[in-house]
């Protein structure tokens, strides 16, 4: 046994603890753009996480959404997203959540998402479940796109958000419902817990949905992720249950 998950756990937690007592706070902005906020807050949150995870790990590389630390080097890279869903922060919509992978060499082995504002937390490591609070969690059962709920991104530039209109107006007279909520990793952890059917955004970046990837394989669904050629390390992703055929061109 090692101390990965617990360490991602704790650093999860204290990460969710901090954003939940300055939620609706004033906050800091770094950078303020037309689809898009970095608060002051993202780097606070990240610098905690990374100092819980190298006081346990010096010799371990950090990988975040607010830069990199630690050995570069190392095999190990932990995946972070120190708030995900800013912007819903900002306006104090209470849906984002804190979200740390670890990849060892290529592959993912751990993940670990947190929700601070209903206690909710998500955790799966290589060949084992993943656990809601806990419990094991599983993708949904239902097998008809129009029995089923699905989120869709619209990420920040002019080009993903027609290419998320397209789809939006496409889906949305063939599934129960759309969403689109703001949290990529959030979206990730309600498809492997069974609340929406896939998510489906066309440029995230890898700490976005990094954790997600093997909580919704490890609950049973399917992770598809494409690299854009458009945009360097960006990535299209289509995650779901696996058991609803998403291809509109088999529509009747
Ligand atoms: C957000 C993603 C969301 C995407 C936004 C943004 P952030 O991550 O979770 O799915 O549409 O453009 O990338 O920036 O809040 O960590």
């Amino acid at each position: 046994m090692n101390d990965f998950l617990p360490t991602a756990i704790d650093a999860a937690r204290a990460a969710g603890a901090l954003l939940r007592e300055n939620f609706g706070s004033p906050l800091d902005v770094n950078a303020l753009e037309a689809h898009d906020i970095k608060l002051e807050l993202d780097v606070r949150s990240q610098e905690l996480i990374t100092k819980m995870i190298l006081d346990r790990f010096p010799d371990h590389a950090i990988y975040g959404e607010e830069g990199i630390a630690g050995d570069q080097s190392s095999a190990f890279h932990w995946i972070v997203d120190p708030i995900d869903g800013t912007v819903n922060y900002f306006y104090s919509i209470p849906h984002f959540c804190v979200s740390i992978a670890l990849r060892e060499k290529d592959e993912i082995i751990l993940g670990v998402i947190y929700d601070p504002m209903r206690d909710e937390l998500w955790q799966t490591e290589k060949n084992q479940p993943t656990l809601l609070n806990g419990q094991p969690c599983a993708v949904s059962t239902r097998t008809q796109l129009s029995e089923a709920t699905l989120s869709v991104g619209f990420s920040k530039t002019q080009a993903t958000i027609d290419d998320g209109l397209v789809l939006f107006g496409k889906y949305v007279r063939r599934a129960r419902k759309l969403r689109m909520m703001g949290s990529a990793a959030l979206d990730m952890a309600f498809v492997a817990s069974g609340r929406l059917d896939a998510y489906i955004e066309q440029m995230v970046s890898l700490w976005d949905i990094a954790a997600g990837k093997i909580l919704v394989e490890n609950a049973g669904g399917r992770v598809e992720i494409r690299e854009r050629s458009d945009a360097k390390n960006k990535l299209s992703i289509t995650a779901s249950s696996g058991r609803i055929d998403l291809n509109l061109n088999s529509e009747t």
